[in-house]
């Protein structure tokens, strides 16, 4: 195979999140590119929130079990920010001081839409915790997937089959409709950082948007690819 891909970067490694309301495909399409930056050498670690960690996965399963929501959107708000301290500390810094790219399905972004604009979850703690758990660490990259929220939803039902919907699963399709437009609020306010990725297509187009977009704003000169 033939392909422009990125030279393995000295010194600390890429940090790229995935963001989207239920269903978009982040799943789908965070292994699509690790596959392909396996395949141009790199060193990837994937990885999730909330979870990502021994302690972050118990966490995981206390806020999607719907225990989280009954101590009101505040307590819930901190389980999410406990999950991401562990993870933060204990899988993502270390992996990306090593070198290792860091593709991360959900992140911060996660709690300022689904928290902050649908939880009404008052900014000032949000930024608090914020500084707490994760400090000046930044995505290098957020791909924020974009899909109608009747798709989204049609797609996570049908890959659930008969199980039972998840604690945000659950929520009304009008949460589902302002998560839509927080995430593409959050696209809009920090461009440098944020490309919103049309999601409705076939797995494969999907990637290839995501490619370019990572081709564009992480590897910017002709020098920094090589062929494989
Ligand atoms: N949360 C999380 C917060 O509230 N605050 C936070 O701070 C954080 C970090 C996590 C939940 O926690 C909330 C948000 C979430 O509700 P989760 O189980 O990890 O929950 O689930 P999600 O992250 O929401 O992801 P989903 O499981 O809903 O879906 P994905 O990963 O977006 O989609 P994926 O890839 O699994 O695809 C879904 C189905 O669609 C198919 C796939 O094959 C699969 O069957 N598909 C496509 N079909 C057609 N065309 C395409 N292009 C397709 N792409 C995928």
């Amino acid at each position: 195979m033939s392909e422009s891909a990125p030279q393995r970067p000295s010194g600390r490694g890429r940090f790229i999140t995935f963001e989207g309301g239920e269903g978009t495909g982040k799943s789908t399409q965070i292994k699509k590119l690790a596959d392909r930056l396996t395949a141009a050498k790199l060193r990837i670690r994937v990885t999730r929130e909330p979870g990502g960690s021994p302690g972050a996965e118990i966490m995981r399963h206390l806020v999607l079990s719907g225990m989280g929501k009954l101590l009101g959107p505040e307590a819930e708000t901190l389980l999410f920010a406990a999950a991401r301290d562990d993870h933060v500390r204990t899988v993502i810094q270390p992996a990306l001081s090593q070198g290792v790219w860091v593709l991360c399905d959900r992140f911060a972004d996660s709690t300022r839409a689904y928290q902050g604009s649908l939880g009404q979850v008052p900014d000032g703690l949000i930024n608090a915790m914020q500084r707490v758990t994760i400090g000046d660490l930044k995505p290098d990259l957020t791909i924020i997937l974009d899909l109608p929220v009747e798709i989204g939803l049609q797609r996570a039902a049908a890959r659930r089959g008969s199980g039972t919907p998840d604690r945000f699963e659950a929520e009304k399709l009008s949460f589902h409709q302002g998560l839509r437009e927080a995430y593409r609020k959050i696209a809009a306010e920090d461009p440098a950082r944020c490309v919103l990725i049309d999601a409705n297509s076939d797995p494969d187009t999907v990637a290839a948007r995501i490619w370019t977009a990572l081709r564009e704003r992480l590897l910017p000169t002709p020098a920094s690819v090589v062929s494989v």
